[in-house]
């Protein structure tokens, strides 16, 4: 083994959105900065997955920076929701704009991080793409490891008997798949299962479809950007990063303020169908509390369930289609063209609640005790979310504390920042924050403020180290737990929940609640780092 030694301030594990912006803000500090990065790329997720139809679900100009005014005020984006290639070729705009590469080491993927108390440092054991492993140090250690990271790849019995190739939509071939003329099978129904399928279901000879678990879905109603419209946003760009700040999922939009009970069934549905007319995620917040009222909450649902009547021709797939629990409950899914997809020849739908997968064969997917007989397979499983990556590593903080195994009951974090016993390390949009119920891009940026801010401090009081308090954080994972139970989201079972990974603790890991959970993070930090205890 070839060990050698680096040191610096700060150490940023992964270069996507995150990443990037913590190097531009550490370095702003004066900070020695290397970022390491697994991917031969910057991107993060969007280096990652590449699956036909990838693209955010979220307005590109709201999935976007704002901490530099000229940056987003020269950058174009040419449809309202904008495809995995343009997000990239952003990412990499960024990157040489700001001139990051050169403190950014690809192909390097972070086994180890373990805080040596005498020493008060970071050191983290990396290893390259030859398999050659190296020792990096630092002062401060930020994971910028990302949410949806590591996909979820199912163990079916039998795995290794099929014949054909089999991918994981976040995990795609760089090359691309050429599925002409192919039997294809996706497993999965959230969003890169319904994202890729109508895609698929174009190019492959069959597609076959193995759905667990319907989603709720609604339209994205994409179209591209003409020049006025960007213009408009443009000229409006702060406006419209403000508002985003007041709605429980950070994006902009004009939420509705009056109870889903409080209005005529002939009101309820010409706000719904506006919102669907709008399309994408805001249609959740049509009303306030469709996500605290179960009454509220089937108005929705039932809407959701005429529209897929609707657009389905056969009713037995329509109704199959049809979600039965809480609306928004697992995370809201955002389509362009999926139900119009079952109407078509060359696609099957197979409902697989009951049996699961029996396992593979040669020759495809076997359900108890047939056969379907595909070329290729496509794994649409989704992620091991929020916490996936940060176990991946085997991450120690004081007294050698595996972060694993403190959080083998599910994670516990002051903020979704730092953890107690794990002193300055922190994670951006860890478990406890609103991460994934939000624009990520908006919660990353204030993560990466709140950090920089927060080592800053630290610094300009002659600290050496911050941690955070362990009775702070128990009190924090209560408080979330506390906001969880005034909603609906622990009624279905959801990756929010963990209950997508055999064996994961159920615990609702985000914090629902942008503008709430701001406030607080503001508050904490008025009231000096209240929680956070400064060593010298
Ligand atoms: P998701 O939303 O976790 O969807 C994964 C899908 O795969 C979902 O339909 C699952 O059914 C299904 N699944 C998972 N494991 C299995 C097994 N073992 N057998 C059959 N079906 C299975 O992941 P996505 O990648 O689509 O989306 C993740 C996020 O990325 C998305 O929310 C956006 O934020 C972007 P289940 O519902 O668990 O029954």
């Amino acid at each position: 083994m070839n060990m050698s030694k680096n040191r610096f301030d700060a150490v940023v594990v992964g270069a996507g959105f995150a990443g990037m912006y913590l190097l531009i803000r550490l370095r702003e500090l004066g900070l020695s900065v290397r970022v390491l990065e697994k991917g031969l790329d910057v991107g993060g997720t969007w280096y990652w997955n590449r699956y036909p139809g990838a693209r955010c679900d979220i307005e590109s100009f709201q999935y976007s920076y704002s901490f530099s005014d000229e940056l987003q005020q020269e950058w174009d984006w040419s449809e309202r929701y904008a495809t995995q290639p343009e997000i990239l070729r952003y990412a990499r705009h960024v990157a040489d704009r700001f001139d990051l590469r050169r403190h950014i080491q690809f192909s390097m993927t972070v086994m180890a991080a373990r805080y040596e108390e005498s020493e008060r440092c970071w050191q983290l054991d990396v290893v390259d793409a030859d398999g050659s492993h190296t020792t990096v140090e630092s002062n401060w250690c930020v994971m910028a490891t990302g949410c949806l990271s590591v996909p979820n790849v199912p163990s079916f019995p039998n795995a290794d008997a099929f014949a054909g190739p089999i991918y994981h939509t976040g995990d795609w071939p760089r090359s691309g798949v050429d599925f002409s003329d192919q039997r294809v099978a996706v497993i999965g129904t959230g969003s890169s299962g319904i994202q890729s399928i109508p895609l698929i279901a174009e190019q492959a000879k069959h597609l076959t479809v193995f759905q667990r678990t319907p989603n709720f879905i609604v339209p994205a109603q994409n179209r591209m950007l003409d020049s006025e419209e960007k213009q408009w946003v443009k000229s409006r760009y702060e406006e419209l990063r403000a508002l985003a700040k007041t709605t429980r999922n950070g994006i902009a939009f004009e939420a509705e303020t009056r109870s889903a009970l409080s209005v005529s069934a002939q009101e309820r549905e010409t706000q719904y169908e506006s919102q669907w007319k709008q399309g994408g995620l805001p249609f959740a917040l049509s009303f306030p509390d469709l996500l605290r009222d179960p009454e509220a909450n089937s108005t929705a649902a039932e809407f959701v369930a005429k529209k897929i009547e609707l657009t389905v021709h056969d009713q037995d797939t329509a109704r199959l289609l049809t979600p039965d629990y809480t609306f928004a409950c697992k995370r809201l899914c955002v389509d362009t063209g999926y139900y119009e997809t079952f109407n078509r020849d060359n696609v099957e739908l197979v409902d697989i609640i009951e049996s699961g997968i029996t396992g593979l064969d040669a020759e495809g997917i076997v359900i108890g005790n047939k056969t379907y007989a595909v070329d290729a397979i496509v794994l649409a499983t989704g992620f091991d979310a929020i916490t996936g990556a940060l176990k991946r590593i085997d991450i120690r903080g004081r007294n050698g504390l595996s972060l694993s195994e403190k959080w083998r009951h599910g994670p516990v974090s002051y903020l979704g920042l730092m953890i107690a016993e794990f002193p300055n390390l922190f994670t951006v949009t860890g478990p406890g924050s609103p991460s994934v119920l939000s624009n990520m891009l908006g919660s990353i940026e204030f993560h990466v403020d709140w950090i920089t801010n927060c080592i800053e401090f630290t610094q300009s009081n002659a600290y050496g180290s911050v941690e955070a308090i362990s009775a702070a954080e128990t009190s924090w994972v209560k408080e979330v737990s506390g906001v969880v139970d005034r909603t609906l989201y622990r009624t279905c079972q959801s990756w929010y929940l963990g209950s997508n990974i055999p064996g994961k603790p159920r615990v609702f890991m985000p914090y629902p609640g942008v503008p709430d959970y701001i406030d607080r993070c503001n508050q904490i930090v008025s009231e000096n780092y209240k929680g956070f205890s400064f060593g010298r």
